[in-house]
């Protein structure tokens, strides 16, 4: 493939601007799925995605595309355009991005296998805080191969979606886009993904304005060198790793290496997406595809690193950050003979989100498990939810948390060294208040866009998670109605952030408030274990850090909850709420009275206290087993948001 021809670019935008349903209409228009199979948002093809509506996962597509005009490389030089269009075909390699906080790993990784990006903004909705995001990637991203080290970032197409609605404020938004790129108003595209209108144009300018791939070593034979920036698992055929070719080409039967891991396998297929895999002879560079390693052991394969060949090989690409977990919890089987079966299952998830990471722990009463790390709530719930759905394991997950780092008084247990601080990351680990020097806490530095009338409720809020609230700048135009729109600086500590902030901020702003955030310092925090006791005994799983002001409303919160998701058991039960070493929050469980007398009629009175007796010494039994039944599914709906 002549590298003339090949555009690669991605999708990016805040959540729900309309990126996957613009994909929608640029397959048509290149006739890339048949029409029988195109439905809406097609490429979000996980069953979570389908249901949820949203796009967890980058998707890579290639279509082709006939332009009826000329490419500008031809109309220039020695191919002067002389009114007849000639036809062209390029490749289009786009790559759907997820617009959700939690899933800007991906978004990070898509770039860097890409030229360009169209930074999608909704025409109703105008710049929202994902959209400076993801921008700020997208300006930020090196290119990979020949481009390494370009100071630069992506060429960026701005463009304006949703133009059809009758909601749509296309100027408006026009101007915050002028505003927030520094570009010329006549550079900004407007399309729609409901009518298609736009799109054609849209095509045609992607091709203009993002420039073709480069490599230094075209016509180079047995050369290779690609950047793995996704894979998948397959039963059957291992790690299929999606790459971004930069130099060189590769087939079937070639013997390939890792550049980093260091492991070497043979190309059993190689392939495009259309979006899904489709076979080709081979892959050249400055292509989007994928590769078939057959490679089953979990931990070889990794996003960032480099495929090359085994002889005469080349220096790795540079590849991925890894991305910094920012909740925690911990899975454990809830039969300890499933230890294994869940560590593959781990294993397996690995293989499909690179984002997640998990270390073995072991915990007295819940035995041995696994502590995961998550990039933010959504993640986790998709991750543990895949986790039942997919592999079939009954999970006790405990209460997500932040990471803390403490200094204990006894000096000896600071991680060995005096002034050391330890980190904990599960709150059934972290220390009773008298063990305690000093606390810290991450922080968070974020970015809130509201639309101004808001910012009063914002503040009520942003005061109840102690939130400090830094520059207020206007955004957008304040001469126009709707786009009065304001940006807070605020700093607060990411536990208050991960309090159930996003919900308390959409409802409180009816949906129109967003807002990104990045990690930003530690500083000493005020807080406190708080445990949950049922039948007198503590559950691991249900403990959690939080602030000592909150204390009691914590307690009560999780006491109520917990009391109405357990079902009733045989006999009464305490449910019990812990901290500073007393009980301050407690409920009983009414338990089922179940009349083990009811089938006799009438009868002999003493037969039936007697049958009461052994009922009553049934019940205490089972109590002094301290076997109380607790569901899977009251684990997964404590763990959610502690609030409701
Ligand atoms: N009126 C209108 N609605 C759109 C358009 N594009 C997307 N939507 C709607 O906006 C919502 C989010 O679209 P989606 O493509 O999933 O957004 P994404 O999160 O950016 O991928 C869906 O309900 C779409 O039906 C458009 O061009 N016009
Ligand atoms: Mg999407």
């Amino acid at each position: 493939m002549d590298l003339k021809h090949i555009r690669n670019f991605s999708i990016i935008a805040h959540i729900d601007h309309g990126k996957s349903t613009l994909a929608d209409r640029m397959l048509e228009v290149t006739h890339t799925i048949p029409e029988r199979l195109m439905r809406d948002q097609v490429l979000d093809s996980m069953e979570l995605e389908r249901e949820r509506g949203i796009t967890i996962k980058m998707q890579p597509v290639r279509m082709e595309y006939t332009s009826p005009q000329p490419s500008p490389e031809r109309r220039g030089g020695t191919f002067p355009f002389q009114g007849k269009a000639e036809d062209e075909v390029f490749v289009l390699n786009l790559i759907d991005t997820p617009g959700h906080v939690d899933f800007s790993y991906e978004v990070s990784r898509s770039l860097k296998a890409v030229e360009g990006s169209i930074l999608l903004v909704d025409s109703t909705q105008g710049v929202q805080a994902q959209t400076l995001t993801t921008l700020a990637m997208a300006r930020l991203s090196k290119g990979g191969g020949d481009a390494e080290g370009l100071e630069a970032g992506k060429k960026i197409i701005p463009v304006i979606s949703k133009i059809d609605s009758p909601l749509a404020r296309v100027s408006e938004v026009k101007e915050e886009v002028v505003k927030l790129l520094n570009c010329d108003p006549s550079e900004i595209l407007l399309v729609s993904g409901r009518t298609g209108e736009g799109v054609e144009n849209l095509l045609q300018e992607v091709i203009k304005r993002v420039p073709a791939p480069t490599s230094s070593l075209v016509g180079v034979e047995g050369v290779l060198r690609a950047l793995i920036f996704d894979f998948k698992y397959s039963n059957h055929r291992g790690v299929i790793v999606f790459v971004r070719i930069f130099d060189g080409q590769v087939k079937k039967g070639d013997n390939l290496i890792f550049a980093v891991s260091g492991e070497k396998f043979t190309a059993l297929q190689v392939g495009t997406f259309s979006p899904e895999e489709t076979m080709r002879e081979s892959l050249g560079s400055g292509e989007i595809g994928y590769i078939v390693t057959g490679i089953k052991k979990p931990g070889i394969a990794s996003v960032g690193d480099t495929v090359t060949k085994f002889i005469n090989p080349l220096p790795a690409l540079a590849g991925y950050m890894q991305p910094m977990p920012v909740v925690w919890a911990s899975v454990f089987p809830e039969d300890a003979d499933d230890f294994t079966l869940l560590r593959l299952a781990l294993g397996k998830l690995k293989l499909s989100d690179s984002s997640f990471s998990y270390e073995e722990e072991s915990s007295g009463s819940l035995g041995r498990g696994f502590r995961c790390g998550f990039l933010g709530m959504l993640h986790l719930e998709i991750i543990t939810e895949r986790l039942k759905r997919e592999f079939n394991l009954n999970l006790v997950i405990t209460t997500p948390s932040i990471i803390y780092e403490v200094e204990y008084n006894n000096p000896s247990l600071n991680s060995g060294q005096v002034g050391k601080r330890e980190k904990i990351y599960s709150p059934y680990h972290f220390p009773d208040d008298s063990n305690i020097k000093t606390i810290f806490e991450p922080w968070v530095n974020a970015k809130i866009i509201t639309p101004v009338k808001y910012l009063g409720n914002i503040m009520q809020i942003l005061f109840d998670h102690e939130g400090e609230v830094g520059e207020t700048e206007n955004f957008g135009d304040l001469s126009a109605q709707a786009g009065n729109r304001a940006m807070l600086l605020v700093k607060m500590p990411l536990r208050e952030l991960m309090r159930n902030f996003f919900d308390e901020l959409k409802s409180t702003t009816s949906g129109y408030g967003s807002i990104s955030y990045e990690i930003a310092e530690m500083r000493e925090g005020n807080v406190t274990r708080l445990d949950v006791l049922v039948a007198d005994e503590v559950v691991p799983a249900f403990s959690k850090v939080v602030s000592k002001k909150r204390v009691e409303i914590e307690a009560e919160n999780s006491v109520l909850k917990l009391e109405s998701l357990l079902p009733r058991q045989m006999f009464t039960l305490k449910i019990q709420g812990k901290a500073f070493g007393r009980i301050i929050s407690s409920r009983t469980l009414s338990g089922m009275k179940k009349d083990v007398t009811a089938h006799m009629y009438g009868g002999d009175i003493t037969r039936k206290m007697k049958l009461r007796e052994k009922q009553k010494k049934g019940k205490k039994k089972m109590k002094e087993r301290g076997q109380v039944n607790i569901p899977q599914d009251v684990f997964l709906k404590m763990m959610r948001s502690g609030e409701k």
